[in-house]
């Protein structure tokens, strides 16, 4: 009998989180229809949230455990898998538990994170727990918590209608955010002015009122003179500094010396375009600040980060709809993977590590049934520190609960090295992904639309997924598997033992009083609930800082910052800034490109040259080029566009066989939140000789991306997404 079904989820791509119809024909998922009352999307999709189902049904979803024995995977049993895993972590964890380490995935639902973050601290006794944020908004967490006191958007999505001056810095909303771009646009029609500041003229500069073309990793210099030329016109808010924020002189004193001649030499941007830039966002009512990992994925991101704050605090542009900081979250639910505590330096609700009363009621609040928890209050190490103790030796096993840092960390080769040099990495996913092939365990995973759960978007908003088909072969639940481990490593049962999601969300609810009163009746509507969400009656507005920050004596805190620039700078050798960036159809890699529909529309990868430095190369259009940096070198097509600017060239991250990630540098550190330099690093490009037939064997695995050269151009054909 034909069976149909509805099942309303949220969309498991990008941070906007759209709510969406699932369309369930006898128990498979088969598409997706609109979700109209949603309050995100209003029904309204990007391509990905309309096709990007398409990868859950894919037959090399991984169905059964496997272990690597001499080199080749065999299917094990979940039984043997998980004793293998559990008496690894308990023999490290009982000589140091520090010699483990655990990626989170920013994916998948809390609920799977919190059990990550519980598995690390409770059964392995470490606080080595990190996740991709670290690469992503990471600076965003350490910057706005230094400035604001806490690290997320200060405005819900709606404010931006409100708006009359938006400034998107470092953010490329139409392609990464569509349908928070389709709110910009809504503005946009109500009179906002829209400006874009970013190096390429991207397809959200091309929808602004007025884009500032400028060089990479000069955005500090930028907002500084912008604060200089505001406080030289008399236009800040004296009231607002007064009363809410403390460090204005210091502010003042530093970017004195940021003249408008000195910014613009730095940054490339005419004088008088700093000045006018400054004196509107000055004069608007209510300005909103928008940004992205053009202000984050910087060895300087935490200052880029906390510049953007200065300049909204210098002109009370905080507390007010219309208004604020709004840094647009990446992965689906990687606010949650924050919020729940994969954090080294925070448990779930942002309780801080370091905080020797906190520590001991995490210790407290695990302990039992004659099994104690001694965890010290002392963070553990980042994601990019793992790394680097794996490359080091320093790190013997590493479980990576969906992520793939072999594509997503920055230098593909070290990334390599390290894990091939632990004693154990266990991969926990729903595909053999690059990084799972270097494995010695793979779990198989349950994946979107195979759980309930919760993701938490961009805006704080914490909301309910729904199952709508069984997980394939005999993939488990990550906090099943992960329950199971706890368990087998001698945790008491009933410390580790959930029936449901929604079991876990109660523990989750209880040690995080920012969600304390997201009961299941509110939160599975809709509108769902934004934190903090202190009570059952908190009304759970998204604005925040209306009144006071969340530091301890409640102003907002200016910060001085000098200009710094990326590390790796242009030499003769390596001339060309690399900046690497997104594409529309593309998430990542390991779903969208298992999606036909996505992957026929961009199907490789290519890199964006300036025409002026093609032409000095002899480089022609979709004609494949050398690239390459002081860590490595790729085949690659040219795509040749005066939308960049000249000096500077761009590959989209996604593409394993012409791959981003093979250039870029892992050695410039951002001291102040760790994030690594994925958008900026030198390098060099040049014409293959004829012998690249030859030569292409060594490059990309072997994957002959010429033949699909031609495919690129595809992707200059934009789709209506708005
Ligand atoms: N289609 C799609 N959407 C996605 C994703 C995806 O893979 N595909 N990934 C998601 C994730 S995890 C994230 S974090 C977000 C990222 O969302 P975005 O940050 O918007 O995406 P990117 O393309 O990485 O970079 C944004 C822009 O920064 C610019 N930029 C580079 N260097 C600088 C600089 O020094 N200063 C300034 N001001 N700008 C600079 C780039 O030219 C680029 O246009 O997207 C999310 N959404
Ligand atoms: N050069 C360069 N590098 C970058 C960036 C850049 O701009 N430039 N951006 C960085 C950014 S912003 C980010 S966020 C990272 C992203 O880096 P990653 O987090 O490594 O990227 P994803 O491909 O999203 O990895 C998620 C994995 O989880 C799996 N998965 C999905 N759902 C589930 C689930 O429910 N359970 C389990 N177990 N697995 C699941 C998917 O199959 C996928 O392989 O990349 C970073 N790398
Ligand atoms: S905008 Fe983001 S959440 Fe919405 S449909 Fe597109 S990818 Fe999904
Ligand atoms: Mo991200």
């Amino acid at each position: 009998m034909l069976e149909i079904k509805y099942v309303p989820t949220i969309c498991p791509y990008c941070g906007v989180g759209c709510g969406i119809n699932l369309v369930v024909r006898n128990g498979k998922i088969i598409g997706v229809e609109p979700y109209k009352r949603h309050p995100v999307n209003e029904g309204k999709v990007c391509p990905k949230g309309n096709f990007g189902y398409e990868f859950i049904n894919r037959e090399d979803r991984l169905k059964t455990p496997l272990i690597k024995e001499n080199g080749e995977f065999r299917e094990a049993s979940w039984d043997e898998a998980l004793d293998l895993v559990a008496s690894k972590l308990k023999e490290v964890s009982s000589d140091d538990p520090n010699k483990i380490g655990f990626y989170a995935c920013a994916r998948s639902p809390n609920e799977n994170i919190y059990i990550t973050q519980k598995l690390a601290r409770v059964a392995c006794g470490t606080q080595n727990v990190d996740h991709c944020a670290r690469i992503c908004h990471g600076p965003t967490v350490a910057g706005l918590a230094t400035t604001f006191g806490s690290g997320a958007m200060t405005n819900g999505f709606d404010s931006i209608k409100e708006s009359d001056y938006i400034f998107c810095i470092g953010t490329n909303s139409m392609e990464a955010h569509p349908l928070f771009a389709r709110k910009i646009i809504q503005a946009r029609k109500k009179g906002a002015k829209v400006v874009v500041a970013d190096p390429r003229f991207t397809p959200t500069a091309k929808i602004a009122d007025e884009y500032v073309e400028f060089k990479t990793g000069t955005d500090v210099a930028l907002i500084n003179a912008m604060i200089k030329v505001i406080i030289d016109n008399n236009l800040q808010d004296k009231e607002f500094i007064e009363k809410r924020t403390r460090g204005y002189e210091e502010l003042k004193k530093c970017t004195q010396k940021y003249t408008l001649e000195m910014a613009s030499e730095i940054t490339g941007i005419k004088e008088e375009v700093i000045k006018h830039l400054a004196i509107e966002y000055a004069s608007a009512d209510k300005a909103a600040i928008v940004y992205s990992l053009g202000i984050t994925e910087h060895s300087h991101g935490a200052d880029n980060v906390m510049s953007t704050a200065n300049l909204a605090m210098l002109t009370g542009n905080i507390g007010r709809e219309g208004t604020g900081v709004n840094p647009l979250r990446g992965q689906n639910n990687v606010q949650g993977a924050c919020d729940m505590g994969a954090l080294p330096t925070d448990y779930v609700g942002y309780r801080k590590v370091q905080d020797e009363k906190t520590t001991q009621w995490f210790n407290d609040y695990y302990s039992g049934y004659g099994y104690e928890v001694n965890l010290p209050a002392e963070p553990g190490l980042t994601l990019v520190e793992m790394m680097n103790a794996a490359h080091d030796g320093d790190l013997k096993v590493l479980y990576i609960h969906g992520e793939d840092p072999v594509l997503s960390d920055a230098d593909i080769k070290h990334t390599k090295e390290a894990l091939n040099n632990l004693e154990m990495l266990i991969v926990q996913e729903c595909f053999l992904t690059d990084t799972a092939q270097c494995a010695d365990v793979v779990l198989p995973a349950a994946g979107w639309g195979e759980q309930e759960g919760t993701f938490t978007n961009g805006e704080r908003r914490v909301q309910c997924l729904h199952k709508a088909q069984e997980p394939p072969g005999d993939a488990w639940i990550d906090w099943k598997i992960m329950e199971e481990i706890a368990v087998r490593m001698g945790v008491p049962r009933p410390l580790f033992h959930y029936d449901s999601a929604e079991e876990i969300f109660d523990e989750i609810r209880q040690c995080a009083p920012i969600m304390a009163g997201m009961n299941r009746e509110r939160l599975d509507t809709p509108e769902a609930l934004h934190w903090p969400c202190l009570s059952e009656d908190d009304p759970c507005k998204p604005l925040m800082y209306e009144d006071s920050f969340k530091t301890p004596d409640g102003l907002g805190v200016f910060q001085v910052i000098e200009h710094t620039g990326p590390v790796e700078t242009p030499d003769d050798e390596y001339p060309l800034i690399l900046t690497t960036t997104r594409v529309l159809f593309h998430y990542h890699a390991a779903m969208t490109r298992r999606c036909e529909t996505l992957s026929n529309e961009v199907k490789t990868g290519f890199i964006e040259i300036n025409t002026k430095d093609a032409a000095e190369r002899g480089i022609i259009n979709n004609e494949v080029v050398r690239a390459f940096s002081r860590r490595g070198e790729i085949a690659v097509p040219a795509r040749i566009t005066d939308d960049i600017k000249p000096g500077i060239v761009n590959i989209p991250m996604h593409f394993a066989e012409c791959a981003a990630n093979v250039l870029t540098n892992s050695d410039s550190f951002d001291p102040k939140s760790k994030m690594v330099e994925l958008k900026a690093c030198a390098i060099q490009i040049e014409k293959f000789e004829d012998d690249f037939d030859i030569k292409k064997d060594i490059y990309n695995n072997g994957t002959d991306i010429s033949i699909e050269a031609e495919d690129i151009s595809t992707t200059t054909v934009r789709k209506e997404v708005i």
